[in-house]
């Protein structure tokens, strides 16, 4: 039997040189490794919403929802809950995630579903022509904010910890670091929150971003303890960059909580069977 194919062979149309491409890479290498047979390929679902980031849709072969801008994380939660043997993962961009579908992400960081949420953080509406987000830096000019953007940002980071999520991680759009943390959010059980750090070569151009990071590892940081994960999370708020800017990369926090499919009997029910609710009888 040959290994199911996870390229859907469509047309790429994201613009040359735009960093998604190292986010599809690494999450294609890494279902490469985890898919060998068709049973595998159809264990594994995706969602995606509306943006450029949300394209990634059309080139994975997965099974999912392409839903609409900002709703990607109930779509996720309504796919876990219906059937929670299915290994689920959702993309969405930082207007998204952080502006659009904001609620969403406190709540779901609260519930602890075993879902995978991969925020694609360009700091802009991209598709829509670059209008600011909630992570958009003080001064960034568009049509829409010709005198620049005044409001102050928003950290996600220190946002996933307020609402208690139990893996808050961040990475560059590097194929490499994305294959490196999707291995190490499947060894989590629960929400698993992964921004990527993506300049778009269109709107949010790179102003060396990549060589301001640094990675957190066991000897620099304590990722069991929250207010040293605030701490670190505190190191860059998104607004810009200068000589002193670091960006701490890598596995901010990690607590292992009860997800909300080990607290309810139903869904814990279906998994031991191995079913969906589709398969049971009424
Ligand atoms: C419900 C809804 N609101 C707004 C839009 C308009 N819209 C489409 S794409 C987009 C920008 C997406 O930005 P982001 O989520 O940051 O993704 P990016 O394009 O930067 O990857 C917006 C505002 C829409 N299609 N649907």
């Amino acid at each position: 039997m040959s290994k199911p194919n996870i390229d859907t062979g469509s047309i790429n149309t994201w613009c040359p040189g735009c960093f998604n491409f190292q986010i599809l890479a690494g999450f294609r290498n890494f279902l490469g490794k985890e898919i060998k047979t068709e049973k595998q390929r159809e264990s594994i679902a995706m969602v995606a919403g509306v943006g450029c980031h949300a394209k990634i849709y059309d080139y994975v072969n997965l099974n999912g929802i392409n839903t609409i801008h900002g709703r990607v994380l109930p779509t996720c939660m309504g796919i876990k809950i219906g059937n929670p043997n299915l290994t689920v993962y959702g993309f969405a961009g930082d207007g998204d995630a952080y502006s659009e579908g904001i609620s969403h992400l406190i709540h779901a960081a609260r519930y602890n579903l075993d879902v995978t949420f991969i925020v694609h953080n360009n700091q802009v509406f991209a598709l829509t022509v670059g209008q600011p987000t909630s992570v958009t830096e003080k001064g960034y000019k568009e049509k829409t904010t010709p005198e620049g953007v005044v409001l102050p940002t928003l950290n996600p980071i220190k946002l996933m910890l307020s609402a208690r999520a139990g893996f808050v991680a961040r990475v560059f759009a590097d194929v490499k670091q994305i294959e490196w943390i999707l291995k190490e959010a499947k060894k989590h059980k629960g929400f698993k929150f992964i921004e990527v750090i993506q300049p778009c070569v269109v709107f949010h151009p790179d102003k060396g971003y990549k060589e301001k990071t640094y990675m957190l590892d066991s000897k620099n940081h304590d990722s069991s303890d929250i207010d040293k994960a605030m701490k670190k999370a505190s190191e860059w708020d998104y607004d810009g960059i200068d000589k002193k800017t670091k960006i701490p990369l890598g596995i901010f926090y990690k607590e292992k909580r009860k997800t909300f499919e080990e607290q309810h009997w139903q869904l814990q029910k279906l998994m031991k069977k191995k079913k969906s609710w589709r398969d049971i009888k009424r």
